[in-house]
């Protein structure tokens, strides 16, 4: 077995100085740091969020894979940023109001880290005003809402809302268990990702669509 299916493997089973430590010996063994999180950390935190869809999995199961992931993330950040340099753009992201759900979120922060992008990270429960007070004072190009209840899906709507009517260049991208392409498009959304991976992708798009004929400032 190779040392990156390891990796998956130790993540899946939520042990984390396991993970941690594989991760380490993988960089001496050469891995790059973004091969490490695509094809093993992420890879195994794939495996988590089916086996929890799917009831085989529970709760503390996904805390300790968490746990795991971030151990792993903690140990790659300094050579990711090293391998992507110049930083592509900047997201705020968070969880809409009244969602205290971040699980998915801080993947999502950590995919877009992984990718060059430059996340402020505004946690969870937070409303409209804020998303868009803070991208403007961040001059953010990309908001990312995620949300977990359908309770609270319906505040993406007044993110959007709110940028429009201030006018701010800016994409919304809405993501998290029960948003879907249809209710994106409803709410005006620039763009929804099902995970954080595609997630991270389609924020590169949108910065090299951006970027592409002017320089960041
Ligand atoms: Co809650 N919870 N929860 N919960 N919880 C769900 C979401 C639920 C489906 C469980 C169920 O009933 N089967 C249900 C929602 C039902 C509904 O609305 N349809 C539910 C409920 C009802 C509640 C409470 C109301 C329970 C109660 O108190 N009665 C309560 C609400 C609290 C609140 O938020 N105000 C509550 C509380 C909690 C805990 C605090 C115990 C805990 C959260 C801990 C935390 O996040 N720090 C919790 C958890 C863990 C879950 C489940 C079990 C797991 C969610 C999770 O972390 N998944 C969940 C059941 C389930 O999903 N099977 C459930 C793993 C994570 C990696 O996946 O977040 O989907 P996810 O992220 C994915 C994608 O969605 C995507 O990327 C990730 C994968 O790469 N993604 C984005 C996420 N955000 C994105 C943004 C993007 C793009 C992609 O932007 C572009």
């Amino acid at each position: 077995m190779s040392i990156i299916t390891e990796i998956s493997m130790f993540l899946e089973q939520g042990r984390v100085s396991k993970t941690k430590e594989l991760v380490v010996h993988a960089l001496q063994e050469g891995f790059l740091a973004q091969q490490i999180v695509d094809d093993g950390l992420l890879i195994g935190m794939k495996t988590i969020s089916d086996n929890f869809k799917a009831n085989v999995i529970f709760v503390p199961d996904v805390l300790l894979s968490v746990r795991a992931m971030r151990a792993g993330m903690e140990v790659l950040k300094p050579f990711l940023i090293s391998e992507n340099i110049t930083s592509k753009g900047k997201a705020v992201l968070g969880t809409v109001k009244g969602d205290l759900h971040d699980i998915g979120k801080n993947l999502v922060k950590m995919m877009f880290e992984s990718k060059g992008i430059d996340c402020v990270d505004l946690g969870t429960d937070v409303p409209p005003k804020t998303f868009v007070e803070q991208a403007i004072k961040e001059k953010a190009d990309i908001i990312v809402c995620s949300a977990l209840l359908t309770t609270t899906m319906t505040v993406m709507k007044n993110v959007v809302k709110e940028v429009r009517e201030k006018g701010f260049d800016c994409k919304v991208m809405v993501g998290g268990a029960p948003i879907s392409q249809r209710f994106c498009d409803a709410i005006g959304a620039d763009g929804y990702a099902p995970d954080a991976a595609s997630a991270s992708d389609m924020a590169l798009q949108f910065l090299e669509e951006k970027y592409k004929n002017k320089d960041k400032k």
